[in-house]
């Protein structure tokens, strides 16, 4: 797939919401942008969506972007498009760099408004990926993990979306093409491809035992995570499992790539320095900067 242009190249982004087409104007209220604006201009261009968690990384990002891709940082630096209460979003040629938030259900907002200012500007071929943080099983920090699955904290390798009393599951399998193609652009960073558990909170959910509250024992909490290591599990966050659902439910191509921080299996507290923490988050951004390069060709 990579560098060789195939079909996906050529498509947008087909929505599956046909009560769209009933809205006059779309307000992609999180972003501060609507379907009135002339988008296409704007955004018709991204072959690239890259979120993490925070804001400040993603204009780490775009800048890191801009270096690697060899595009011009504009005189007063990126400015953020749309507004910054919730997200912040940045352009860099054609990679759009946007931080998600915490959680399954800041990166559900993220993602739909996301995929529909992107079908609206009728950008085509278009990858997202997930660049991010994470609690590794079994991995040295700083390793980064390239995910093939994302499991449920019930260790389920589905994503439960649940609309009006009911739950579909969703499919999390990601492409083995394109994790493959993204950790051949490795180069000397120790990175994985391996299952990815998708917790729904940090401390209890991912059974840690630093919390406020914590009723389970360590016991219960290395079997767990043993269990999870068995079945192929090498890293642990909070949004995995609706990002893949969500990228599958439309088949857009995409990806997650995340450094882990601490080794589960040793602790619970992430103690590296604030120094170790960012260059475990520039791993994630350069094995991902590699392969977009190697990509655009
Ligand atoms: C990884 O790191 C964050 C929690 O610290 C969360 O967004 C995640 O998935
Ligand atoms: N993010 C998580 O969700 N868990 C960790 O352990 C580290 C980062």
């Amino acid at each position: 797939m990579n560098n060789k242009s195939d079909s996906y190249d050529e498509q947008e982004i087909t929505l599956k919401n046909p009560n769209l087409d009933n809205l006059e104007v779309d307000y992609l209220y999180h972003l501060g942008l609507h379907s009135g604006m002339d988008l296409e201009k704007m955004f018709g261009d991204t072959k690239y969506v890259c979120m993490g968690g925070s804001a400040d990384r993603a204009l780490v990002f775009a800048n890191k972007a801009a270096e690697i891709l060899g595009i011009e940082v504009p005189e007063d630096g990126f400015q953020p498009i749309g507004k910054t209460e919730r997200f912040s979003m940045y352009k860099v040629g054609p990679v759009v760099s946007v931080n998600h938030g915490m959680g399954i259900g800041s990166i559900e907002i993220l993602l739909n408004e996301v995929a529909k200012l992107m079908a609206y500007a009728k950008a085509k071929g278009v990858k997202f990926f997930r660049l991010g943080t994470s609690g590794g099983i079994g991995v040295e920090p700083g390793t980064v993990v390239i995910t093939d699955k994302a499991y449920n904290d019930r260790l389920e390798p589905y994503h439960d979306k649940s609309v009006c009393g009911e739950v579909e599951k969703r499919n999390t399998e990601l492409s083995p093409e394109l994790a493959q193609a993204i950790f051949d652009c490795r180069e000397d960073i120790s990175a994985a491809i391996g299952s990815t558990v998708s917790a729904t909170g940090f401390y209890e959910p991912q059974g840690r035992l630093d919390g406020a509250i914590a009723y389970h024992t360590e016991e219960q909490k290395l079997a767990w995570l043993r269990k999870a290591s068995g079945m192929g599990v090498k890293n642990m966050e909070m949004e995995a499992t609706e990002f893949a659902a969500f990228c599958n439910e439309l088949g857009i191509r995409s990806s997650i790539i995340c450094a882990a921080l601490l080794n589960r299996l040793d602790g619970d507290q992430v103690t590296s320095t604030p120094e170790e923490l960012a260059q475990f988050a520039d791993n994630s951004q350069q094995v991902v900067l590699n392969y977009i390069k190697k990509d655009l060709g």
